[in-house]
C-alpha cells in the first residue's frame, strides 16, 4: 500500500508495534527444551490480548500464528508439539498479523545459546544486509538498489542470497504489490519506490545454496545442504527517511 493519511501511519504503526513485540517475546523464550508449539501458543495469547490476528492464520490458514523453522527448515515451519529447542539450533521466528485492517511482518534468525560460529556469521549478515539495503530504501530509488546491496553484502563475506524467497509490499495485506523485493540485482526491475510505500525487507543469507524448497507438508521451505538467516522488517518509506513499523 502506499500510506497517506494519519490513520494509516498509525495503523500501520500500531500492528507494527505489536508484531515486534511478539517477535522478541518468541526470541527471549526460545530456549533449550521448549517446542515451537509453546513459543506458537505464547504468539496466540499476545495476539489475542491485543486485539490482533496473525496474518499466517488469517490470510492463508496456516496451521500456526507464527512460522517457527529451524535449521534446514528456512521458512514457513510449522509450530509443533514435538519439535523442540536445542541449544546450538539456529532457528528463525517469524510473526505477521493485522489489527484494523493493517498488517506487519517480521522476523528474525538467531542461535540458541552456543552455536557455530558460522550461524552466528549468517545471521549477524543478514542484519547487516538488511542496513545497508535500508540505505537504498527511499523514495525515488529504483527497487532493484535494494536486491543489489543485499547481494554485495553477502558476497563480500563469501556468502549467497536466497533467490526464490523475496520482499513484498504489504499494509492492506500481507502479501501485496509490489508482489516482489528481490535479494539479488535484476536490471529489469527498475520501478521508482513512492513516498509512503510500505514494503516488508527480508534478506535471506545462506552459507552456499541459492534456492530453497518445498517440504512434503506444502508450508516449510528447506535447503539440502546449506543453512540460511533471514532478518525482517516492516518499513514504510518516506521523503524524511524509512520508518521502521516493527522496531
Ligand atoms: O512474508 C514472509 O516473510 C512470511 C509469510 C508468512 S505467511 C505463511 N511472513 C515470507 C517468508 C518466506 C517466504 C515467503 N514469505
Ligand atoms: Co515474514
Ligand atoms: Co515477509
Amino acid at each position: 500500500m502506499v500510506a497517506k493519511t494519519k490513520k494509516d501511519f498509525d495503523g500501520l504503526k500500531a500492528i507494527g508495534k505489536i508484531c515486534g513485540e511478539i517477535r522478541d517475546e518468541l526470541v527471549h523464550s526460545a530456549k533449550p527444551g521448549i517446542s515451537t508449539k509453546e513459543l506458537d501458543e505464547i504468539a496466540r495469547e499476545t495476539f489475542e490480548k491485543a486485539g490482533a490476528q496473525s496474518a499466517p492464520k488469517g490470510e492463508y490458514d496456516f496451521p500456526g500464528y507464527t512460522c517457527i523453522s529451524i535449521n534446514k527448515e528456512i521458512a514457513h515451519g510449522i509450530p509443533k508439539r514435538k519439535r523442540i529447542i536445542q541449544e546450538g539450533d539456529i532457528v528463525n521466528i517469524d510473526v505477521s498479523g493485522s489489527k484494523n485492517g493493517y498488517f506487519a511482518d517480521t522476523g528474525i534468525s538467531f542461535v540458541v545459546g552456543k552455536g557455530e560460529t558460522t550461524l552466528q556469521k549468517i545471521c549477524d549478515v543478514s542484519k547487516e544486509a538488511f542496513d545497508i539495503g535500508l540505505k537504498k530504501a527511499k523514495p525515488g530509488s529504483k527497487k532493484n538498489a535494494l536486491g543489489k546491496a543485499v547481494h554485495n553484502v553477502a558476497k563480500r563475506y563469501g556468502l549467497t542470497v536466497i533467490k526464490n524467497l523475496t520482499g513484498h509490499g504489504v499494509g492492506r495485506s500481507i502479501h501485496e504489490e509490489p508482489k516482489h523485493i528481490f535479494n539479488y540485482y535484476t536490471r529489469w526491475d527498475d520501478e521508482i519506490l513512492k513516498d509512503g510505500m510500505v514494503i516488508a525487507f527480508e534478506p535471506f543469507i545462506s552459507t552456499s545454496e541459492e534456492e530453497v524448497f518445498q517440504s512434503e507438508d506444502g508450508w516449510t521451505f528447506l535447503t539440502d545442504e546449506s543453512f540460511v538467516a533471514q532478518y525482517e522488517h516492516t518499513i514504510i518509506l518516506t521523503n524524511e527517511g524509512p520508518i521502521i513499523t516493527t522496531v
